[in-house]
């Protein structure tokens, strides 16, 4: 095979491969020449080009998502790796297994005055699980070869995350040959998950316990342990909260957090308060849930999960149990008492059929805008289908519909930028290329990230709904920058620009609508165009937005 004259950039490649990572997306550049010719020459890799290195790492955290494994990304020296770090942050607080491959000048260059050169050793701190400098052509080969492994299975351990490898590499930097590839040494260690056994006192605690709530975060589709909570909430004194991330599904679930703890009045949020709290999944969108329960603290919360056993959301965490949330909920029900406790979980699904109600009478007179739009947008997507949630409004005012089962939502949660909503969803469609994935952003999110449509890898299978509300609008709608003077230049930044020539620039098919009626026919024209990626642009009236946002809120508080 012909590969790259760098042994240690081949005996990574081989690593990485027998590890388990087949995708490594590369942004061009000179020094990282021995890394592509290395992949691009490996029969196991499939290997993308995204110029701007921002976005071809939320492209790769997109990939990784969709694929369920670990990807890579690899980059020139200098600024490029720093153009990773809003992914990098991202992978790691949502726990997506990012290899990041950076290809660096020789140390006695650092700092001397070459050209793109920045100090990029162990450049993302304690954002990485872990960090890996590979020299260019290692003495003690065997050395090398199991710290290469041990990053990589941190990386896709238990508690996955993002992981650097640094490659220092001296000029000429084309050189190949022909290599033989000895069958190689390392195995692919699999996971070591411990089974731990629930103990007496935790299943009493449980049985005893009269209010329980398990508040369950993102997840991906899971229908086994959908169907185990759903048993568990048999029991009417359970109750369990989920939000559209969570992904899952039964009409004893309380699906809208924030739509039924705004119904809840101050004087009776005792009657709500658990006693047991249990947490699965990953981030909690809900910063009234967060709220509620710091003020309302149970006396038990346990934490489920292998990652951030430090984390403490809700201030009053007595255990943290290190395993797959599946394998607790198993043994919560198999060692559940019959005897139901109280109506906890019942009292909590009635807030949310009542407040059901008050949406479909409400949503039949309010005025167009960005509520209405999400509304009409998210009723039109058919299953199934990926629908990503750009951060900002998107992901908040999808919170308050129910979710459909059979769309499988999405958003980047792990750090809520607005820097890559766009490339991590396109990179997700390019590997779901046979299923349909919506986005749907506000309008500075898909600006700021626009560069997400400058690669070869949109589908017809990609369809963005932007909504327009020429700025900021989460801005109207927070307390703080609503009342400031400061509101329409520094907070909601009003613009008037459009999508359209960008649409143009990238080759995607541009739709528009500006009221309901538009709205609804618009979409379905946008969804049922397999001729291209398309993008529907709905302008809604920024300064209403909130208005009615606020109507809705003091409809649930009646
Ligand atoms: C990288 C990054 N920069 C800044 C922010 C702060 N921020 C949160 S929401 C927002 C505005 C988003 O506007 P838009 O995408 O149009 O959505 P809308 O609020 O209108 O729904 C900003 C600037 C952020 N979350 N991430």
């Amino acid at each position: 095979m012909i590969s790259t004259t760098k042994s240690g950039v081949r005996i990574f490649t081989e690593i990485m491969v027998q590890q388990g990572v087949r995708h490594v997306v590369c942004s061009p550049g000179s020094r990282n020449a021995p890394l592509v010719i290395a992949f691009d020459n490996h029969p196991d890799i499939k290997t993308y080009v995204v110029h701007d290195e921002r976005s071809a790492a939320f492209f790769a955290l997109g990939m990784a998502q969709a694929l369920n494994e670990p990807v890579a990304v690899a980059c020139t020296s200098g600024s490029a790796l720093a153009n990773y770090y809003p992914a990098v942050a991202e992978a790691y607080y949502q726990c997506i297994p990012l290899v990041v491959l950076s290809a660096d000048r020789p140390q006695h260059l650092i700092n001397q005055g070459d050209g793109q050169t920045i100090m990029q050793a162990n450049l993302f701190g304690s954002h990485v699980h872990a960090y890996y400098s590979v020299d260019e052509d290692p003495k003690d080969i065997d050395l090398v070869k199991s710290g290469i492994t041990a990053v990589l299975e941190q990386c896709n351990g238990p508690w996955k995350g993002p992981v650097h490898f640094n490659f220092p590499l001296e000029e000429p930097l084309y050189l190949t040959d022909e290599f033989g590839f000895e069958p190689f040494s390392a195995h692919k260690n699999e996971t070591q998950k411990v089974a731990i056994d629930l103990d007496e006192d935790l299943i009493s605690k449980w049985n005893d316990a009269s209010k329980k709530m398990i508040l369950v975060g993102q997840l991906p589709v899971d229908n086994r342990l959908s169907t185990i909570l759903a048993d568990i909430s048999a029991d009417p004194s359970v109750a369990i909260l989920c939000e559209t991330t969570s992904n899952i599904y039964h009409q004893r679930f309380n699906q809208c957090i924030d739509r039924s703890l705004t119904a809840i009045q101050r004087d009776k949020q005792s009657d709500f308060a658990p006693d047991l709290l249990i947490t699965i999944g990953g981030a909690v969108v809900s910063k009234r849930i967060k709220q509620f329960l710091r003020d309302n603290k149970p006396m038990e919360y346990w934490r489920i999960g292998y990652d951030f056993p430090e984390m403490d959301t809700y201030f009053c965490k007595t255990k943290q149990l290190g395993m797959e949330s599946e394998t607790f909920l198993k043994m919560l029900k198999e060692n559940s008492a019959d005897m139901p406790r109280s109506n906890f979980g019942s009292r909590w699904k009635q807030i949310d059929y009542t407040n059901q109600e008050k949406l479909n009478t409400y949503k039949k007179t309010a005025h167009f805008s960005d509520f209405i739009a999400t509304d009409i947008v998210l009723d039109s997507i058919p299953d199934p289908a990926y629908v990503h949630l750009a951060n900002s409004t998107p992901i908040r005012y999808a919170q308050l519909f129910d979710g459909v089962k059979g769309l499988n939502y999405l958003s980047n949660r792990g750090t809520s930028g607005i820097d890559g909503s766009s490339s991590t969803a396109v990179g997700f469609s390019m590997i779901k290329k046979d299923e349909l994935n919506v986005l749907i952003t506000g309008d500075v999110s898909f600006f700021y990230d626009s560069n997400a449509l400058w690669n070869a890898y949109l589908g017809s299978n990609l369809k963005i709904v932007l909504i327009n509300n020429s700025g900021g609008g989460i801005f109207r709608i927070i307390d703080g920058p609503a009342q400031s003077q400061q509101l329409e230049t520094y907070f909601e930044a009003f613009h008037s620009h459009s999508a359209e020539y960008i649409c143009k620039a990238f080759g995607l098919n541009y739709y528009s609508a500006a009221s309901a009626e538009e709205t609804e026919q618009r979409v379905i024209e946008l969804l049922s165009d397999h001729s291209a990626p398309g993008l529907l642009e709905i302008i809604t009236p920024r300064e209403v937005n909130a208005l009615v946002l606020n109507e809705f809120f003091n409809l649930l508080k009646k």
